[in-house]
């Protein structure tokens, strides 16, 4: 084979291999193509064994002649995936394209669900305080949700929250409160700490109107060199005006939980008549919201906070017990089923 039958060999296959990309629809098709025109089986590809056979004056020629063939071809095929490439654009936008002149269906949008909404209130009035909000687990140990809140087994306290048990070690936490320990311990004991927790709990409460199995609470816990008391109480005043009206009052009353003392339940002055007593505060003139007090000192101990530099405060509060106070809510239930009819009140 000379040059000149080697430019007419390389025209026939570039005929050839312009007919076979006329057949091509898809990559898969263009791949084929490409490994039978280019591939190291290909004709051209094998051209160069005859270079052997070749005078010496005629083989740049002749190596030239390959190389740009094999050139001319990758750009034929190239062409060819980007004009695939295209049409399959323009498949797919035809396909979804969107008729904006047909009737939408009808739609109503959702909402946050009112729990949250209180949750999303009382988080940004804390915000603006300066606190932090933390997580802590739903599944918790009993060491933090009783044991470092100083409450050994065995302690009577135990009973004052019914619990579902996973293994010995494992329960649905109770409470909010393991909170507090986790974070003084990520605190390391030498900060001060200021956070909210928000989040479901769970007993083994029998539900009725005023009791579920789960729930939501706010914890709240302050630790800093001079906390006190009524630090605590303006705190707490602040909450329930913002949940229920600027001329709110409350009320500490003596309690007892072991992680505080001393401790306080909160009572706030009934909205349904001012306080003067009706059926809804059982003629008292109060309604309470939350358990609170300051951070006992073996809390404090169990959390790697010295007491004698540090005090602290800490609250927990029942959300539903805020919304259903706030919005005359006579059945805690209303909250679970999830009847639209309800939720959508509350939009
Ligand atoms: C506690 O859970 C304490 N951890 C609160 C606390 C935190 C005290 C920090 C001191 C310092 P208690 O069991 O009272 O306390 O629950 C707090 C609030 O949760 C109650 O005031 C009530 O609003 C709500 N609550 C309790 N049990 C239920 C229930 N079964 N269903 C709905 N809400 C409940």
């Amino acid at each position: 084979m000379d040059v000149k039958d080697l430019n007419k060999r390389i025209k026939t296959l570039e005929e050839q291999l312009i007919q076979a990309l006329e057949e091509v629809e898809s990559q898969h098709d263009l791949q084929q193509v490409k490994s039978r025109y280019l591939g190291k089986k290909a004709e051209i590809s094998q051209l160069m064994r005859h270079m052997k056979d070749i005078p010496d004056d005629d083989k740049p020629a002749f190596g030239k002649a390959v190389n740009e063939g094999k050139q001319r071809f990758t750009e034929l095929i190239e062409a060819k995936r980007e004009e695939i490439r295209k049409a399959e654009v323009e498949r797919k936008l035809r396909a979804e394209r969107i008729d904006l002149t047909l009737d939408a269906p009808d739609f109503t949008p959702g909402s946050v669900h009112i729990l949250n909404q209180i949750v999303e209130e009382i988080e940004d009035l804390f915000i603006g305080m300066g606190y932090r909000v933390k997580e802590g687990p739903e599944i918790e140990t009993d060491e933090y949700n009783f044991e470092k809140l100083n409450i050994p087994k065995d302690h009577p306290a135990r009973d004052m929250q019914d619990t579902l048990y996973i293994d010995d070690e494992h329960l649905l936490r109770t409470h909010t409160s393991p909170v507090q320990v986790r974070t003084m311990l990520e605190y390391g004991g030498e900060k001060p700490v200021k956070i909210i927790c928000p989040g479901k709990v769970y007993r083994r409460d029998d539900d009725d109107a005023t009791h579920s199995h789960q729930f939501y609470q706010i914890e709240g816990l302050v630790v800093d060199e001079t906390t006190t008391m009524s630090d605590l109480k303006g705190t707490l005043l602040k909450v329930a005006r913002a949940m229920f009206g600027e001329d709110r009052e409350i009320r500490l009353r003596p309690s007892y939980f072991p992680f505080t003392e001393p401790s306080v339940e909160v009572d706030v002055t009934c909205a349904n008549c001012d306080g003067a007593g009706c059926s809804v505060c059982k003629h008292s003139g109060y309604i309470e919201i939350l358990g609170a007090g300051m951070v006992n000192n073996a809390v404090l101990k169990s959390s790697g906070y010295d007491p004698k530099r540090y005090q602290g405060f800490a609250f927990g509060l029942g959300i539903e017990r805020i919304a259903m106070l706030r919005y005359g809510i006579e059945d805690i239930r209303h909250f679970y089923v999830n009847d639209l009819r309800f939720n959508r009140q509350f939009r």
